[in-house]
């Protein structure tokens, strides 16, 4: 846990979210700012920066990947979605814990702005 991590503090409960799903290492709750009917973002509860630090843990990265797809079936999204990390200043990524965006409920286009 950092201290200074906005979502280690959601995963220790410090700060509010809405929860979608929880396992022992993972934690998805929904965007405060969803750009689709369903936009929830599933992180380790390990404390990861981005998606090239999870690729050096192996099996955080499969409990993401898990949870993500669980997700996406408790959400319904039975025509499609999309599981996205963004990574770094030029992938847009604000928050330095790593997340999966899994985003759907409609059709995306092509890419998601
Ligand atoms: P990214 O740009 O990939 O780092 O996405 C960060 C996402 O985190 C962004 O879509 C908004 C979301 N977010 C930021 N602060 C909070 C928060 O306090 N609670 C929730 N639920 N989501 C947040």
């Amino acid at each position: 846990m950092e201290n200074s991590c906005l979502f280690c503090r959601i995963v220790a409960g410090e700060i509010p979210a809405t929860i979608v799903h929880r396992t022992e290492t993972t934690v998805a709750f929904r965007d405060i700012d969803p750009k689709a009917p369903t936009h929830v973002l599933v992180i380790p509860v390990t404390h990861h920066a981005d998606v090239v630090a999870l690729a050096g843990d192996p099996a955080a990265a499969a409990d993401v990947l898990a949870a993500a797809a669980k997700v996406a079936e408790i959400e319904g999204l039975t025509a499609g979605f999309r599981v996205i990390f963004n990574t770094g200043r030029d992938g847009g990524q604000e928050v330095f814990h790593v997340h999966a965006h899994v985003v759907g409920g409609a059709p995306l286009g092509p890419m998601l702005a």
